[in-house]
């Protein structure tokens, strides 16, 4: 946990940037930059002699928060939602989704400001199985997803949705995921760049068109896939 030195440093590390407020792609990857330099000893606190010891030039996560704070989500109180075009709507809990099947992955995490960590663990339920159990109903095309933050959203096509490797995680890096992390439940994303694994996931819903989220209402790019391509002729959408 953090010590009050850290609590310090992060009640000082608020960003002004609002909904409302619009940012340009570099404006924003200087938000980031700015954020993640002042959180970075927050990092090192959490991760401990882990990933932030391992690779000490910088291959360390920056702990980004569009508000400036992190939700305080308690593993009994947690609740995901899943809701819209559905025929089973749901409402569960972390020990729902951790008596589902696991998945795991170790991946390089990237984010679109350029800095990354190697070999990324990683273990939730497949987003593909969460679909399945609350039953998608005709004519849905996108999944859409809100944080407990209140301020950051993400959209995907209900075919990126159901790639095996888009996971709902509940451990990283050999841990529950932390607060600082995005958890109890954070989503992971692993085909695409990081602003797409939104953290503290509080609802999925299924919707017919797909909704841009926060970073893509502010310059990124909606499809996020790591090696850069775009658009409705990359492969893996399955798209005609
Ligand atoms: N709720 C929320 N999720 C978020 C973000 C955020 O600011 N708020 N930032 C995104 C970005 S740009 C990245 S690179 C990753 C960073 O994950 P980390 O904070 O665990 O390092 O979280 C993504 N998910
Ligand atoms: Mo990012």
């Amino acid at each position: 946990m953090a010590d009050e030195g850290e609590e310090g440093r992060r009640s000082d590390a608020r960003v002004p940037v609002g909904r409302r407020v619009f940012l340009s792609l570099g404006a924003l990857a200087t938000v980031g930059v700015v954020l993640g330099a002042r959180l970075q000893s927050a990092a090192r606190g959490v991760l401990g002699s882990g990933i932030g010891g391992l690779f000490p030039f910088g291959d360390r996560f920056r702990i980004y928060s569009i508000t400036g704070s992190y939700p305080a989500i308690t593993a009994e109180a947690y609740r995901l939602e899943v809701s819209g075009l559905v025929k089973r709507p749901q409402a569960l809990t972390l020990a729902d989704l951790e008596a589902m099947p696991a998945t795991r992955l170790v991946r390089t995490f990237q984010c679109v400001t350029g800095w990354s960590v190697p070999g990324v663990e990683w273990e939730g339920v497949a987003l593909s199985a969460i679909l399945e159990r609350a039953g998608v109903r005709p004519g849905a095309v996108a999944v859409s997803f809100s944080s407990y933050d209140h301020a950051d959203t993400e959209s995907l096509t209900l075919d990126q949705a159901r790639m095996s490797d888009v996971i709902v995680a509940y451990r990283m890096l050999g841990a529950p995921v932390t607060q600082e992390h995005g958890g109890p439940v954070r989503l992971y994303v692993a085909p695409m760049f990081g602003y797409k694994s939104l953290k503290w996931l509080s609802a999925i819903r299924v919707v017919d068109r797909v909704e841009p989220g926060f970073w893509e209402r502010n310059g990124y790019p909606v499809n996020g896939w790591l090696d850069g391509s775009t658009g409705p002729t990359d492969p893996r959408l399955g798209l005609a």
